[in-house]
């Protein structure tokens, strides 16, 4: 698993996660999207951009919802990052120590642009090495090319970490950020069966298309960063925009030496 992973970038295991907990993860996203509970302190809901705008009435509140941001923070949206097997697979990746972060309950709605452009997600981390984060992003219903899965450049992640923008698309959804002029034919498709899982190295170019379908594209995310990597940004906030992902820090396994986690 690991050569494979660090050959290309990435790596799917099949059938990981237990389908009591898909069912408990996609009730707690209906839930909260419907208004009958409030969402999590520090959890962010994120509306798609043309919902937001007005220029698009979504047919339930769950469809003018692109993300939510930092779902640590509610106790069931939490027992992803605590999934045994899931940790077990990233340390054989990347070590012990783990550092779990960036938790993410992504919703891709029909009828509305949820592309996310190709991009690389260690611009929004401060740790390095690079090969010390790991993504995890496991399917929580069965995502296709038609429903806008996934998309990955192999071997990429070995490459330079290139400078990100909005892309020029009329409708940009908040830090949906993009790399410019990326050779993009050898991108792999990633289907996936509800509970499959890749994991996917910090500087792979990655994203996803449109939902041509009518139902939605349900998927959780997270990253994890060995404990004893180096912070580059000396423990301030990035300043693409007011995103700060410390408070979503947890410490899952082993143990945290430079004290990076505040919440335990
Ligand atoms: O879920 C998706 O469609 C893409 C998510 C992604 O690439 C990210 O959040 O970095």
């Amino acid at each position: 698993m690991k050569d494979e992973y660090f050959e290309n970038g990435y790596v799917v295991r099949r059938g990981l996660l237990p389908a009591d907990l898909i069912a408990e993860l996609n009730q707690r996203f209906a839930d909260v999207a419907d208004g009958i509970r409030e969402p999590a302190k520090n959890m962010q809901v994120v509306r798609n951009v043309e919902v937001a705008k007005g220029l698009v009435t979504p047919k339930t509140k769950a469809h003018g919802i692109s993300k939510m941001n930092f779902v640590q923070a509610d106790p069931v949206l939490r027992k992803y990052s605590a999934c045994v097997p899931l940790l077990d697979q990233v340390e054989q990746l990347i070590g012990r120590d783990l550092i779990s972060m960036n938790s993410m309950y992504l919703n891709k709605p029909p009828h509305v642009d949820g592309r996310h452009p190709l991009h690389q997600d260690l611009i929004y981390f401060p740790f390095r090495p690079a090969d010390s984060i790991v993504g995890v992003w496991s399917a929580l219903e069965p995502i296709t090319r038609e429903n806008g899965c996934l998309v990955m450049i192999p071997g990429s992640h070995k490459g330079e970490t290139h400078a990100h923008d909005y892309p020029d698309w009329e409708h940009k959804n908040h830090l949906f950020l993009g790399v410019k002029d990326v050779d993009s034919s050898g991108r792999v498709h990633i289907e996936m069966e509800p509970g499959d899982t890749v994991f996917f190295h910090s500087n792979i170019i990655h994203g996803s298309g449109f939902n041509k379908t009518e139902g939605l594209r349900r998927a959780i995310a997270i990253h994890f960063a060995n404990a004893r990597c180096e912070d580059i940004w000396g423990g301030h906030k990035q300043t693409l925009d007011k995103y700060s992902p410390r408070d979503d820090y947890r410490l899952v396994r082993g143990e945290d030496p430079n004290g990076y986690v505040t919440h335990h």
